[in-house]
């Protein structure tokens, strides 16, 4: 009888146990978060609402410190940081990485996506997790995929309205194969540069151009320095959101679930402010007096047309098997 009773009382105290919930575990902790670009860049509006996100599910223990303009070094350097576990997190394009990750230059192929929609469905989905699961075993937890967006040119010599006005133009590219390749291949002279430096080298002509999207041309002030801006939409890159993998380890999992959720949630509002602030950045560049053209339609196709060999060259360099996804997919998604 004692025992029953006991095994009855010890039954009453499990069940209560397991319907209350665990209290989530929240260490107070603050989390250092480097970005290349500028506050004003919609990676502003982006961290911003991680941070209060994460204050939310926390009960205001999980603290974000963005850093901007480099502050912390750039995004090569930063990442190496998180891999050495000396910092929690980085907003970087992946492009300057693919000498940790070779396959991340799939990203840089010249012309994959046609739209934002395309590359929301991509990156979002299962090939978007395909790529986290490589850079885990790289030492890097990719929260989620913010945007950088669609590629323009802008040089201070003329105008580019085909493939053949890039020649000789001195153009700074990342620290990226398949950039240098698809600039050289356009017969331009295609200079590798940090992108910490590319503002002195087009104030003091060192360079003629860049490439990168409204925002940045924008926000870190390039447009000041430039005469022309063509609208080429040559490649579109995405911005991983990195968390240390030495240092999540260590989160518990209430932490890491917060973390991934308010990544999410901020990619829609960073999202969002490219697309608002895109308009709105091509405004502010075309009334500063830059000259802004569109290519035709014609000129636009004969552009890809020469960018093909590139994606033949990289294809082994960046991995068989994960261009080949790629493409699956983009198949799979436009048959739609
Ligand atoms: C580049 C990239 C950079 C971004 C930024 C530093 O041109 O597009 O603008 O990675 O976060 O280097």
């Amino acid at each position: 009888m004692k025992t029953l009773k006991f095994a009855l009382a010890a039954g009453v105290a499990m069940t209560l146990l397991s319907a209350v919930p665990a209290a989530a575990q929240f260490t107070e902790r603050n989390i250092r978060l480097s970005n290349g670009v500028n506050e004003d860049h919609p990676n502003g509006k982006g961290v911003e609402k991680f941070r209060t996100c994460l204050a939310d599910k926390s009960g205001g223990k999980l603290k974000v410190q963005g850093f901007w303009g480099n502050a912390l070094g750039g995004d090569l350097q930063a990442t190496q940081a998180l891999r050495s576990g000396t910092q929690e997190m980085v907003v970087t394009s992946s492009s300057p990485l693919i000498g940790i990750l070779p396959d991340l230059g799939v990203f840089d192929l010249p012309f994959l996506f046609a739209n934002e929609k395309e590359a929301d469905t991509i990156l979002d989905g299962p090939f978007g997790n395909y790529i986290n699961g490589k850079l885990e075993t790289v030492g890097l937890v990719n929260l989620a995929y913010w945007e950088n967006g669609f590629r323009n040119l802008t040089n201070s010599r003329r105008p580019v309205e085909k493939w053949e006005d890039f020649k000789g133009l001195k153009v700074r590219v990342m620290q990226n194969n398949v950039f240098l390749d698809t600039f050289k291949n356009m017969g331009a002279n295609a200079v590798p540069m940090a992108f910490g430096e590319v503002f002195t080298a087009l104030e003091t002509k060192a360079i003629d151009g860049q490439e990168n999207p409204f925002v940045t041309i924008d926000t870190s002030k390039f447009y000041e320095v430039q005469k022309y801006l063509s609208v080429t939409r040559h490649a579109y890159t995405p911005f991983l959101t990195l968390y240390s993998k030495k240092l999540w380890d260590g989160l518990s999992k209430d932490e890491q679930a917060a973390l991934k959720e308010c990544a999410v949630v901020a990619r829609d509002e960073q999202r969002k402010a490219s697309r608002e602030l895109g308009q709105a950045s091509l405004e502010k560049i075309k009334g500063s007096g830059v000259v802004v053209n569109e290519l035709n339609e014609q000129e636009a196709n004969r552009m890809r047309e020469q960018a093909k060999p590139v994606w033949e060259k990289h294809a082994s360099t960046i991995g068989p098997e994960t261009v080949k996804m790629m493409q699956d997919e983009l198949d799979k998604m436009r048959k739609k």
